[in-house]
């Protein structure tokens, strides 16, 4: 994170309506394509020796994640679509001043793409933004082409930051609105989740060691095309790709599951969180001992989940080093030797008494 959280430029911000697409590199171009095109059944836009790119049924954009071959597993991009392309130039003009490391990217150097900007973010993350792109088929009415386990979009992005207010003070900078957060009584902000489409994220920001990429985010239709993933994945005796769920999220109210790819990148499958347009939609704030928080039901967060992400490059491919998280863990204040949560806020030792309503 550098000093460029607290500044706050002279120039509107970018236009942004949504998070577009993301680039991961990858080990093993055969493995990654088994997971994604083979099990999670993404439609494939273009591959060649170097890279994969899909896209999902209800997309026609080139592509919503593009998988690349190369040395260190990592994240290489986070791209946000922007209302137009004279939203390059405010972008370019915002980030400046910033302060921050801004590229132009012509168009037809990045397939698929139109012109671009690309930036280091103050939080470290590779960032671009776009608008002009190529066009494909539409698979939404393609039935013949889904599975049972259909992905129709990418829904949204999340990534671990030491300082989770800065990097809400930053993203709010960028027009972004909050929907929920989690923190406690002594004031620590451990997650909040911000939007510019209107559902209840296109970033979440996670307090964790950083910059490093917690998950991307693709969204069903339906619940039962999640359960037919884990199936899936048990009839191809692939369940260690299951690392949490399927659940009930807390916050957002969304169905999910979370599976790690064949380098470790974790891919959410997530379905039916709740319209955020309305100026005045409510923001929800979570107490960090809620033990509904994060799974509606109550089943425990699993410590991978808290402790694994990705590393990020920055834009000339090297890997960014990573600041550690000096505000209390959130996994330390509830599954570690000294954390507690409560299911109902008043309970006392004695626990739940049946039928009392608290
Ligand atoms: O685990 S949480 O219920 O806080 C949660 C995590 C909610 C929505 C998400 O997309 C997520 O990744
Ligand atoms: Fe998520
Ligand atoms: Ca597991």
């Amino acid at each position: 994170m550098t000093d460029a959280t607290s500044i706050r430029p002279t120039v509107p911000p970018p236009d942004v309506i949504r998070c577009a697409y993301v680039e991961f590199i990858v080990s093993d171009l055969a493995a990654s394509r088994e997971f994604y095109v083979d099990v999670l059944g993404l439609v494939v836009t273009h591959e060649d020796a170097d890279a994969l790119y899909l896209r999902a049924f209800e997309e026609y954009l080139h592509h919503s994640i593009v998988l690349r071959k190369g040395p260190v597993p990592a994240l290489s991009v986070l791209a946000y679509r922007v209302r137009s392309a004279a939203e390059l130039d405010v972008a370019e003009e915002y980030y400046r001043q910033l302060g921050v490391r801004v590229e132009r990217r012509a168009a037809g150097a990045i397939r698929g793409i139109g012109e671009a900007v690309r930036i280091e973010d103050p939080l470290g993350f590779p960032i671009e933004f776009f608008y002009d792109a190529e066009h494909r088929e539409r698979f939404t009415q393609r039935y013949d082409a889904h599975g049972a386990g259909a992905i129709a979009r990418l829904d949204h992005f999340n990534v671990n930051t030491p300082d989770v207010p800065a990097a809400r003070a930053y993203y709010e900078g960028l027009g972004f609105r909050v929907s929920e957060d989690i923190k406690d009584d002594e004031g620590t902000v451990y997650a909040a989740w911000l939007f510019r489409k209107p559902t209840v994220h296109d970033i979440a920001l996670t307090g964790g060691d950083g910059p490093r990429l917690h998950h991307v985010a693709f969204a069903t239709h339906e619940r039962h095309q999640i359960l037919h993933i884990c199936d899936h994945l048990g009839a191809l005796r692939r369940s260690d790709m299951i690392e949490r769920g399927p659940g009930r999220h807390g916050v957002s109210n969304a169905f999910y599951l979370y599976l790690r790819d064949p380098d470790g990148h974790r891919i959410e499958i997530y379905s039916h969180d709740y319209y955020t347009g309305d100026p005045d939609n409510p923001v929800i704030s979570w107490d960090v001992h809620d033990n509904q928080r994060r799974d509606w039901w109550g089943n425990p967060v699993v410590p991978s989940w808290y402790t694994d992400a990705s590393l990020v490059l920055d834009l000339d491919g090297n890997v960014k080093e990573t600041v550690e998280r000096t505000d209390s863990k959130e996994m330390d204040v509830t599954i570690g030797a000294d954390g507690f949560s409560y299911t109902r806020k008043n309970d006392t030792e004695q626990g739940f008494k049946l039928g009392t309503q608290v």
